[in-house]
Formats: C-alpha cells, sequence, structure tokens
C-alpha cells in the first residue's frame, strides 16, 4: 500500500502517460517518480495545477529521429537510429550527452532527457534538457569505423543543434574520442568554430576537469551527505560499479578521500580486490578500459583479485556504494542486501541505476541515498562551465573549475536538504531532487506563456 495521500492523481496522471507512451517502460518509470514527489507539491500549489505544468514537462518540446548509414572497414553497409530528444529549453539552450550503445530506444532516451530537466535546472546554471544517441555498438570497432559512424551521425544532426539551440556531449559509449570526431564534421558542415559540444579536448575548447567531473560530483555529494551524519569516506569501504568515465573518478576522488574502494565492473561481471583499487591499479584499470578498450575481468588476473562473472557488486559488503553503470542496475533484493550488510550511503553516478523497489528500500530504511539527477550533476555542471568559457574565449584553471564544480554539488545539496526535509528530520533526497529541480523550470514555463 502507497502512503501517499495523492496515489489517486498519481495512478491517473500516469495512466494518460501510460498511453501515451506505450512500451516506453523507463520514461514511464522516470516520470512515476517525480509524479509522486510533484504532484502533492503541486496539489498545495494550484498555479502549476492550472499551467499543466506536469504534463507539459512530460512531452518534448520536439524529438528529432534520423538514419545513419556507414561502412565498415570489409565495405559492409550498416544502418543505426540516431535520435535527438529536445525535452525542454525553458531555462536554456538543451543541454544532455549522446549514447551509443546497442540497447537505446525512444523509451531510453525520453527517460534520460526527462532526467535532464530537472538535474540541469539543480545545476544553478542556464541549461535546458535533452538528450540523444543511437543504437550504434562501439565495441568490438575500430578507430575508422568509429569516425565514420560519428560523422555520419553529425552530417544530420548538425542542422538541429548549435551553441545557444543544443549542446550534446557524452554518455555512454560516447567518450573524448566519439566528440573529437563528431565535433570536426560539426566544424567542416557549419563552417564555424563554436561550443556546440562539450567534453571536447583540452586544446581545442575543452575544459579542465569535464572528464573528471560526474564522479567527482557524485563523490562531493557523498560527502554532504555524509556530513549530514557527521561523518565522510575516511577508512569506508566502497563499491564502485562500471568501469568507465564515471566509475574510474568515482573510484579515484573516493580513494584520494580515503576510502578503500573495492569493486569495478562491465556487463559480464565484477572484481572484488579487498585490498582497494589504490592510484596505481587505476591508472592500469584506465588504460584497459579508455586506450585497450578491454574488459574488467583482465583486472583479476593483473591483480590475484577475485572475478564474478555475470553478477553485479552489490552482494560485497560495504558502507558506500557509488552506481556508475547504467540504468536498472540495483533491484530490491540487491537494495535489501546492501542494506542488510551496513550499507549506509548510495549516491548515484549513473542514470536511475536503482529500481522503484530500490528506491523503496533505502526510503524505508532511511539510509543517505542521492538519486542521479541530483549526485551525477557535475558532469553537466561542468558542460555548463565549458560552455561558459567557450563563449567568453577564455579557460578556467584546473583549481578554479574544480572549486567551482564543488560549490555546485554544495548547493545541489542544499537545495535537497531545503525541499526534501521530512517533519523527523531525515533528508528525502528524492523528494529534494524532483521539486528543487522543478520550480525554476515551472516558473520559467509560466513566466512564458502557453508555448
Ligand atoms: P562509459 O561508456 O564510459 O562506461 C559505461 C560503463 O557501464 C562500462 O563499464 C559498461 O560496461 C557499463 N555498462 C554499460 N551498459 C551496461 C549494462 N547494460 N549493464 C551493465 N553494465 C553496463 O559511460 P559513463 O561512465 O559515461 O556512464 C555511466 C553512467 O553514468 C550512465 O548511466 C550515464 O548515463 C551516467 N552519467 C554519465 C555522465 C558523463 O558525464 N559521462 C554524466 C551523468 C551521468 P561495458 O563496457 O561492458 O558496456
Ligand atoms: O547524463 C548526463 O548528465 C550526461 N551524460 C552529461 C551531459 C552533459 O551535457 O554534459
Amino acid at each position: 500500500m502507497s502512503n501517499n495521500p495523492f496515489q489517486q492523481q498519481v495512478d491517473e496522471f500516469m495512466a494518460k502517460i501510460k498511453a501515451k507512451n506505450a512500451g516506453e517502460l523507463e520514461f514511464h518509470q522516470a516520470v512515476m517518480e517525480v509524479a509522486e514527489s510533484l504532484i502533492p507539491f503541486i496539489e498545495e500549489n494550484p498555479k502549476y495545477k492550472h499551467a499543466k505544468i506536469l504534463e507539459r514537462i512530460a512531452e518534448p518540446e520536439r524529438v528529432i529521429l534520423f538514419r545513419v548509414p556507414w561502412m565498415d572497414d570489409k565495405g559492409e553497409i550498416h544502418i543505426n537510429k540516431g535520435y535527438r530528444i529536445e525535452m525542454n529549453s525553458a531555462i536554456g539552450p538543451y543541454k544532455g550527452g549522446l549514447r551509443f550503445h546497442p540497447t537505446v530506444n525512444l523509451g531510453i532516451l525520453k527517460f534520460l532527457a526527462f532526467e535532464q530537466v530537472f538535474k540541469n535546472s539543480l545545476t544553478t546554471l542556464p541549461m535546458g534538457g535533452g538528450k540523444g544517441g543511437s543504437d550504434f555498438d562501439p565495441k568490438g570497432k575500430t578507430d575508422n569505423e568509429v569516425m565514420r559512424f560519428c560523422q555520419s551521425f553529425m552530417m544530420e544532426l548538425f542542422r538541429h543543434i548549435g551553441p545557444n539551440t543544443d549542446v550534446p556531449a557524452g554518455d555512454i559509449g560516447v567518450g573524448g574520442r566519439e566528440i573529437g570526431f563528431m565535433f570536426g564534421m560539426y566544424r567542416r558542415l557549419k563552417n564555424e568554430f563554436t561550443g556546440v559540444l562539450t567534453g571536447k579536448g583540452l586544446d581545442w575548447g575543452g575544459s579542465l576537469i569535464r572528464p573528471e567531473a560526474t564522479g567527482y560530483g557524485q563523490v562531493y555529494f557523498a560527502q554532504e551527505m555524509l556530513a549530514t551524519r557527521k561523518t565522510d569516506f575516511k577508512g569506508k569501504i566502497a563499491t564502485v560499479s562500471g568501469s568507465g568515465n564515471v566509475a574510474q573518478f568515482a573510484t579515484q576522488k573516493a580513494t584520494e578521500l580515503g576510502a578503500k574502494v573495492v569493486t569495478l565492473s562491465d556487463s559480464e561481471g565484477y572484481v572484488y580486490d579487498p585490498a582497494g583499487i589504490d592510484a596505481e591499479k587505476l591508472a592500469w584499470v584506465m588504460h584497459l578500459k579508455n586506450v585497450k578498450r578491454g574488459r574488467i575481468k583482465e583486472y583479476a588476473q593483473k591483480y590475484k583479485a577475485d572475478y564474478v562473472d555475470g553478477k553485479r557488486p552489490w552482494e560485497v559488503k560495504c558502507d558506500i556504494a557509488l552506481p556508475s553503470a547504467t540504468q536498472n542496475e540495483i533491484n530490491g533484493d540487491e537494495a535489501k542486501l546492501l542494506v542488510k550488510n551496513g550499507c549506509y550511503c548510495v549516491s548515484e553516478g549513473a542514470n536511475m541505476p536503482s529500481t522503484p523497489e530500490a528506491i523503496s528500500v533505502y526510503i524505508d530504511s532511511k539510509i543517505l541515498y542521492g538519486p542521479g539527477k541530483a549526485a551525477n550533476a557535475g558532469g553537466v555542471a561542468t558542460s555548463g562551465l565549458e560552455m561558459s568559457q567557450n563563449s567568453m574565449r577564455m579557460a578556467w584553471s584546473r583549481e578554479e573549475v574544480d572549486q567551482k564544480l564543488h560549490t555546485i554539488m554544495v548547493n545541489i545539496h542544499k537545495n535537497c536538504v531545503k525541499w526534501g526535509t521530512e517533519q523527523d528530520g531525515f533528508i528525502n533526497y528524492v523528494r529534494g531532487a524532483n521539486i528543487g529541480g522543478f520550480v525554476k523550470v515551472a516558473d520559467a514555463m509560466i513566466a512564458q506563456g502557453l508555448i
């Protein structure tokens, strides 16, 4: 039984969302989580109800779907789908990553674009929300194949984006290499050098700390949550999932702050290293994943650690969990196991890594739970800083960007505390992030009329 006094309104709203967006399960899931927090708030603030803000915010301003033909090294032709969801531009240009992964579909990208609207609002920077990508699988492809794909993708996308319109960046399967290929094609087609993408190389408009930002921000957010219980990372055991961009820098920052990170994973399994993945081992992982593009199980051979095939790391005892791979990677049973084993802090680097059942376990157990749209906002926030530097044609130092990122994460945490603190003092970060992210966008939509 739900304890939401507005469950009937939530159910009615969700019935319409499901009918209008049939089969888009991840999108339904993301909207449902937000609706559960927001409908009670909207009932108390009727101006949002009359303006139908929630209904409007759940419908993308524009969806672009296109063909991406490309040729592999053997001369065979392949056709992928390309997407860009332009979700909401009430407070700034559409902003959000591109995901290249075989599972990509409309529903996944709409969930990501929807989350992005709230996340970008929370950063305090003027960015709307968007997301895009392709069902292209970069795994096992040569650099030349990836380049031809990226060029073909941009040959269509370029006409829909721009530094004041829509500014994509990376996500799963899209890192510095892919951003470079896409930026080159955009520049050629438009004959202009602008900050149309973020996550660029440092010599051609990129920002220091952008590669680190999501993982660092996730750990800074966890630090703020831990501080509410007068503790920190020192001496704690942390489990990390994934071994890509976010996982690598979450591991680095958590280790720097005195934690011992004992797991990393990929889609095939996880490694468990009770001695901890220190700076030297992490450097080896970075080379393995970013240069050799190998599998995480190779870590186990190299460092004599355990490799657990086909499983996720949530069965390992920890104080702090840092999910950093993908959506729905912690289910209800895994959340119960985490809590049973003593985990009291979950800070999400991935987008929507916890299922609704897992979130209920965290909230019912009153552990510290930082949802992705708050905890992983450091990546897009630093993208926002990259946009500012590009507009000013200047570059801040590493220390300056890191300081700004840190301040933004502290402020996101404060905003969550403001909107999410319950009567008994428990901070419900889900509610805090949803309401805190909503208010600015909703007020801007009302101010700008029925558009
Ligand atoms: P990467 O492509 O660099 O790494 C992704 C990692 O997650 C890899 O280890 C990958 O393993 C694993 N993974 C991907 N899909 C699955 C799956 N279906 N099941 C299990 N493991 C999987 O991506 P990022 O590190 O950039 O992104 C990780 C998460 O963080 C995503 O949820 C993304 O949306 C989110 N995020 C990223 C931001 C960024 O700035 N990059 C910002 C905010 C959020 P394998 O190699 O086997 O596929
Ligand atoms: O999910 C995300 O916030 C990202 N993938 C980063 C988006 C961005 O524009 O930097």
